[in-house]
């Protein structure tokens, strides 16, 4: 018997109700097979609520087999099969429920629940996908000790996994086998995992504070056991950092990772268990850049963090979702703050955060980062709820310092153990651990848009004292018109003109202020010169800044501030400054003056710190120029940038030169040696635009050619792929045949061809989706096609609206196939408002166009509901 599917509901998080059983073990047998596994589950359930007399359960896409109470076989008018769920009616007090069901695993392409993917067996249940492999309370609050038995044929699964222990297992005459997991821990079905297919194991141990030795082991690919190494070293860095700096030990004796082409996201924290993206696990110097290995290292932190963060004190309910994404982003990002450049770490973070967050508080997604309301949780995993939450997490940890944010950890740890809670909870345990009054970060959490921080400030020369005017406002988003005041820290420190720094009156380098109304006045001083502020250092909070002394702090604080961060900044602001300017009146030319200065000055302690002075001198992105306009004038974004570029080129062309000279140094893998890779190729991309370009067209050739790493030879070539003036298709044509055999860097080779901004860059991709080695089940490589081709602005807004109606064409069919992949990629529509009226309405009837598509999936139905508005 079949079910139909959910229809889609609107879930409010004012409507939760606590669940009606509890589940106090499960045990389930699970017979793999790609057409047709059987899974035969029991569940020990338990009345909680007096008033519920049936049992409701959940489920998606399952063919019942059987179903029995306490051993006896169910009479068809004891239950009901309902859109979505089973209902079984007047059930005991407590009792055992026995089910069978039938699933399918290869025509699994969502990739959500159990599926068949590249020969293996694998698992996705967060946020809803225990419900496709049995009939369950699928919700986080219900806690479960699991008992899983995994049979496969020995051949073709000679690994079984599941979460927990291996406590037993064995063999069939007929060739099966089987092995037995449990997990001692109690948790919700969403950090259930099993796993079965052929792979290699690359083992190491850990031993934790107390002595326990944890059994480390890496599942993957035959073809990539020599990729482990960076995997295995991170999950031991972190694992160390967290004992040191949370107290936060590891509580099973193995720790597994399995690694796999075929997943919808990054990775995935099950208990004990961990799947991840082979992304963010595979890396060797010849395969993997510099990025990839520090992607590697924060992913596979960032899963080993939810250890404690999601997994030992859990979600009562989805809304409460950055609970445990926030805290455990910012986790992560402090972790890679004392593996890396703490400062280099900031810039990135800030960077992420506005290109994909503030973005999307000025998108019609805007929400929240607990919301109020959704249809689909999958759609709510966004960088509102990782990254903004993360930021919010951030705040408080200014606010109160390390210890006293340690203090209010260990409580929440101390407190919560076994819990499923709310953003409520580790508020009050910060608050509490700490003696501080933190019940206005709630505000935070329940308002959405990016608060514009306006800071006026000027030096009273006849008392010495600088005063300082903050002021904020955060702008309506949909659904909610009216905004409050949230609190706002701002670091804030002042330079006098020689760049030495003023220090406070206490004698302090550095301060922080609380806004926490619409506007504050502090006085500062008396100082015995004029200074300059810097403010909102180390960005100490989310929102945007507005300075009213702008271009002369700028180009000051762009050469003398000592915080990484807002030296960074303000360069950017320089160079934003001039390319608006160049936008609005192309004829009046590029003025690069105080920009100038900044570089020169960068470029002259260049080899102090390679990787920090990398960012210093890299151009906005397209992006983030189009975020300063009102309406994004895509094509002369491009040009004016690209005009800066060839400005900068020919001012410093013996600089550019120079560094790719002495930088040039055999491949090593420390901070060293990947900032002076990243300065390097940043030479060459300058020097690819300037007067002499056909020189650095060689230079970049022969680097493609006997570059010893990827970081470099990737560099090159997409430099060489980018350029118009460039043919790169015979270097192209030789990557595909050097690495056809690595998904990973074919990945790369799709999106490298769609990059460049020409008109042929749109059959390109038409041809790519041809290409043999394209596959719509595996959302890498769509990605790279689709995700290559919507952030080359020029193409996918190209005025004739084929840009968009190509896009919209492929998520037709991808929804069919994986619902969540597609409504990921659709996000990119909901900043239509933010074009022309021409784009506006090609934008719209694109969606409008999807809207209408037969079988629409309630993942891209939801983001096109409320992308249209
Ligand atoms: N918790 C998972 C994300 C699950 C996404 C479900 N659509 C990975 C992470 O944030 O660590
Ligand atoms: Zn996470």
């Amino acid at each position: 018997m079949r079910m139909t599917p959910a229809p889609a509901v609107v879930v409010h998080r004012q409507d939760y109700s606590a669940p009606a059983f509890a589940i106090d073990e499960v045990k389930l047998e699970i017979f793999l097979r790609p057409q047709g596994t059987e899974v035969h589950t029991q569940l020990m359930l338990r009345r909680l609520d007096r008033a519920a007399r049936d049992l409701l359960l959940d489920g998606d896409a399952l063919e019942l087999l059987s179903l029995s109470v306490d051993g006896e076989v169910l009479p068809a008018e004891r239950y009901s099969l309902e859109p979505g769920q089973l209902r079984i009616r007047e059930v005991p007090e407590s009792f055992v429920l026995e089910s069978r069901v039938r699933i399918h695993p290869q025509a699994n392409t969502a990739l959500s629940g159990l599926y068949y993917a590249d020969e293996v067996f694998l698992t996705q249940c967060e946020a809803e996908g225990f419900r496709r492999i049995t009939w369950y309370l699928d919700r986080p609050d219900v806690l479960a000790r699991f008992v899983v038995t995994l049979n496969a044929p020995k051949q073709s699964c000679p690994i079984l996994l599941s979460n927990g222990n291996c406590v037993a297992s064995g063999e069939e005459e007929n060739g099966w086998h089987w092995a037995r997991w449990e997990d001692p821990f109690p948790k919700p079905c969403y950090l259930f995992a099993a796993v079965g297919g052929h792979f290699h194991v690359a083992k190491d141990r850990f031993v934790t504070l107390s002595g326990r030795e944890i059994g480390l082991e890496l599942y993957v690919a035959e073809r990539d056991r020599d990729a482990c190494e960076q995997a295995l070293q991170s999950l031991q860095k972190a694992m160390a950092w967290d004992e040191k700096v949370y107290g936060r030990e590891y509580d099973l004796d193995r720790y597994l990772i399995v690694a796999t082409d075929s997943f919808n996201m990054g990775a995935m924290e099950n208990k004990g268990l961990n799947i991840f993206n082979s992304k963010y696990v595979l890396a060797s110097p010849e395969t993997a850049t510099d990025i990839d290995y520090q992607g590697i290292e924060s992913v596979i932190a960032h899963e080993y963090f939810h250890n404690w963060t999601g997994n030992r004190v859990t979600l009562r309910d989805w809304f409460q979702l950055s609970l445990k994404e926030g805290l455990t982003v910012f986790r992560d990002q402090e972790f890679s703050a004392d593996m890396n450049s703490r400062g280099v770490q900031r810039i990135a973070e800030v960077r992420r955060l506005r290109a994909a967050q503030f973005a999307e508080d000025a998108s019609a997604l805007a929400h929240p980062v607990r919301p109020d309301s959704y249809k689909e949780i999958n759609n709510f995993y966004t960088a509102t709820v990782y990254e903004k939450g993360a930021e919010v997490i951030r705040m408080m940890h200014t606010l109160l310092g390390v210890d006293e944010f340690r203090a209010g950890t260990d409580l929440y740890f101390q407190r919560h153990d076994g819990q499923a809670v709310r953003i409520e909870e580790l508020l009050d345990a910060l608050a509490t651990g700490s003696g501080r009054d933190l019940s206005g970060f709630l505000r935070w959490y329940s308002q959405a848009g990016t608060p514009r921080l306006k800071a006026e400030g000027h030096f009273d020369a006849q008392s010495g004292r600088y005063l300082l005017r903050l002021q904020q406002q955060t702008p309506a988003t949909p659904g909610q018109e009216q905004k409050l005041p949230v609190p706002i820290p701002v670091r804030l420190a002042f330079f006098y003109e020689d760049g030495s720094v003023a220090a406070l009156p206490a004698g302090e380098e550095e301060t922080i202020l609380l806004l926490e109304n619409t506007a504050n006045d502090w006085v500062f001083g008396p100082f015995a010169r004029p200074v300059v502020p810097s403010v909102l250092r180390g960005f100490s909070a989310p929102v945007l800044l507005e300075r009213t002394d702008a271009q002369a702090a700028d180009t000051f604080l762009a050469q003398h501030d000592n915080d990484s961060f807002n030296r960074w900044d303000s360069l950017q602001r320089l160079a934003h400054k001039a390319l608006l300017a160049h936008i609005e009146k192309p004829t009046q030319g590029l003025d690069t003056g105080s920009l100038s200065a900044a570089y020169a000055a960068a470029l002259a302690q260049a080899r102090q710190d390679p990787a920090f002075t990398a960012e210093l001198l890299s151009l906005p992105t397209e992006d983030s120029i189009g975020q300063q306009m009102e309406c994004i004038d895509v094509d002369g974004i491009h040009t004016a940038r690209e005009a800066l570029r060839c400005a900068l080129a020919n001012e410093f062309s013996e600089d550019w030169q120079r560094l790719y000279e002495e930088l040039a140094a055999p491949y090593r893998r420390d901070g060293e040696a990947m900032g002076a890779r990243r300065l390097r190729n940043l030479a060459l991309h300058y020097a690819l635009a300037g007067g002499r370009a056909e020189a650095a067209q060689t230079w970049a050739e022969r680097q493609y050619r006997d570059a010893d790493n990827m970081t470099d030879r990737l560099a090159a070539l997409q430099l060489l792929a980018f350029d118009p003036h460039y043919d790169a298709q015979p270097l192209l044509a030789d990557f595909y045949k050097r690495w056809q055999q690595h998904p990973l860097i074919i990945d790369r080779w799709f999106s490298l061809q769609l990059g460049r901004v020409a008109p042929e860059t749109m059959q390109r991709a038409k041809d790519l989706l041809q290409h043999p080695a394209f596959s719509w089940r595996v959302p890498n490589r769509v990605r790279a096609v689709l995700g290559a081709f919507a952030v080359n602005l020029s193409i996918f807004h190209a005025r004739d609206g084929s840009g968009y109606r190509f896009y919209a064409q492929q998520l037709r069919h991808l929804d069919d196939l994986n619902p969540q992949t597609a409504a990921r990629l659709a996000t990119v529509f909901s900043r239509w408002s933010r074009y022309d009226a021409q784009r506006q309405q090609q934008m719209r009837a694109a969606m409008e166009d999807l809207r209408s598509k037969d079988k629409l999936s309630r993942d891209l139905g939801e983001i096109l509901e409320r992308s249209l508005g």
